[in-house]
């Protein structure tokens, strides 16, 4: 399964909490993009796709949601929760995103800049996709 769980440093005093996120260090890629999610509310399903080159690490900054990532052999289930934790995704992941509770926000640190053509939306085509990458290495 390509992805991990990280928990990140916090620097924390009488006055708050502080996480800092920085490029191939605590983070194992260069930053491109920065997106968030909020508003979702808790029967809508997002996600649903792949991607074969992203690698992103996505923070519950307030709220929880779960993921559902899933190899094409087998499916684990994520809780996000915490904003000291980062569930970090890598290529080829088919992800659902599911369960939002309300005030949900998600930030997204993403490894390249939107670009569409690197989806794979349909879960055929990403069986199909994952098996030819197996039978080239
Ligand atoms: C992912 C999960 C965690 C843009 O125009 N720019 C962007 O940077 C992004 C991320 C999306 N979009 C457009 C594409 C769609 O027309 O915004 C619309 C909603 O995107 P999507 O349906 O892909 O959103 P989610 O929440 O299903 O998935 C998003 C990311 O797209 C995806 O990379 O891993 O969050």
């Amino acid at each position: 399964m390509n992805y991990k769980l990280l928990e990140l440093q916090t620097i924390g005093d009488e006055r708050g909490k502080l996480v800092s996120l920085e490029s191939n260090k605590n983070l194992p890629f260069d930053i491109k993009r920065v997106y968030y999610i909020y508003d979702t509310s808790p029967e809508q399903i997002r996600g649903n796709h792949a991607h074969t080159e992203l690698e992103q690490l996505v923070i519950a900054i307030d709220g929880a949601c779960e993921f559902v990532l899933d190899d094409g052999k087998n499916k684990e289930s994520v809780w996000l929760n915490r904003p000291d934790f980062g569930l970090y995704i890598g290529k080829n992941m088919w992800r659902e995103m599911r369960n939002f509770s309300y005030g949900c926000k998600l930030m997204i640190l993403a490894s390249d800049y939107y670009d569409e053509r690197e989806y794979i939306r349909d879960y055929t085509t990403f069986l199909d996709t994952i098996k030819d990458s197996k039978d080239i290495q």
